[in-house]
């Protein structure tokens, strides 16, 4: 059996032999109005407190540092934006090169930087006016800090980045501790009055442990996951290519990694989880949605353009059409349809 790519583009026409579902269990006929004009199934779903138009949201870090770039994101088509990360003080980052392309995706290490959460209430205002739910990305390092920037920011939610692999005393360096997972999640929740999202690392042994502390933390969904941490290497001079020596590596070539975790995180956690790794294309969405996923989060495809909201989005509703599905009827299909 051939592993889904996304080399097709063409929405609907999934290869039902190459993803191992049965055609014949799930494949009903097309759904008509009036006349010969098919119904759109809609998309619209509530995920973590949210309302969103269509699942597919734009990730953290990418294009997330402007309100216009976060409004352009809302206007192709995005069910949600998520901000880059913001801490509370400005941070310059790590030094150069700070990110390079590797086989099937980038490995970054741009450190955290960003102008601090005061300096960017305007950026969120902006976005906002794209008409999609803003979710601020927050970082600390401690419970106390989290919560400071809760109480100081406003957005439709906050995800709570406890995964970036490269950054001392941040992300992954708490969020690979239960404890710490849950009582950062508790802080934020008492601190705020909107949803709560907590980003997840890969980089651990059990993800459904981080997931289970996240839950008792009072979270109302995790994202799973942020990049896998790693490394290049110049072959010329022998130096590490990146400033920071480590960096994160998203793209294609971490899906299946995004997709293992979704399914596990599902199979063990009564809130939703949103998926995110290296999708790229509607079959990329529909995998990680069978896997487990409320909705998906779309970050290094967009290196590719705005058009892939869009793209993804005619996919998965010519898909539902076709199979006269919804999509809580494929959200965690693949955990009914195990040997
Ligand atoms: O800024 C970064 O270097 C970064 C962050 Br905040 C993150 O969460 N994940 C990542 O790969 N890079």
């Amino acid at each position: 059996m051939s592993p889904i790519n996304c080399s097709d583009r063409s929405p609907g026409s999934i290869r039902t032999e190459a993803n191992g579902i049965e055609e014949n269990s799930i494949n009903k006929p097309f759904i008509f109005s009036s006349g010969s004009i098919a119904i759109m199934p809609s998309l619209s779903t509530h995920v973590g407190g949210l309302d969103l138009k269509n699942p597919v949201l734009l990730a953290a870090g990418i294009l997330g540092t402007t309100g216009a770039s976060l409004h352009r994101a809302a206007a192709a088509g995005a069910g949600g934006v998520v901000t880059k990360s913001v801490g509370s003080v400005p941070r310059d980052g790590h030094p150069g090169p700070t990110i390079v392309s590797v086989t099937g995706g980038l490995l970054n290490a741009m450190g955290l930087p960003n102008p601090s959460y005061r300096d960017f209430q305007g950026e969120i205002e902006i976005a906002r006016s794209g008409g999609v739910p803003v979710i601020a990305s927050i970082f600390g390092s401690s419970a106390v800090e989290f919560a400071q920037i809760a109480r100081g920011l406003k957005a439709d939610a906050f995800e709570l980045n406890l995964s970036c692999p490269h950054a001392e005393k941040y992300g992954s360096e708490l969020g690979r501790y239960p404890d710490l997972v849950e009582s950062v999640t508790g802080a934020v929740k008492a601190a705020s009055d909107v949803p709560v999202w907590v980003k997840l690392t890969p980089n651990t042994a059990d993800i459904s442990e981080l997931g289970l502390a996240a839950q008792r933390g009072g979270a109302d969904a995790v994202v799973a996951i942020n990049t896998l941490k790693a490394m290049a290497i110049d072959i010329e001079s022998g130096y590490p290519i990146l400033g920071n020596r480590f960096g994160g590596l998203s793209g294609a070539a971490i899906k299946p990694v995004a997709v293992r975790c979704v399914y596990e995180l599902a199979g063990s956690l009564d809130i939703p989880v949103i998926g995110v790794g290296g999708v790229s294309c509607w079959q990329d969405a529909l995998e990680m949605i069978m896997a487990g996923a409320s909705a998906v989060q779309v970050g290094t495809a967009l290196i590719g353009g705005y058009g892939v909201f869009e793209e993804i989005n005619t996919g998965l509703a010519s898909y539902l059409e076709r199979k006269s599905m919804t999509l809580k009827d494929i959200c965690g299909l693949s955990w009914r349809r195990r040997n």
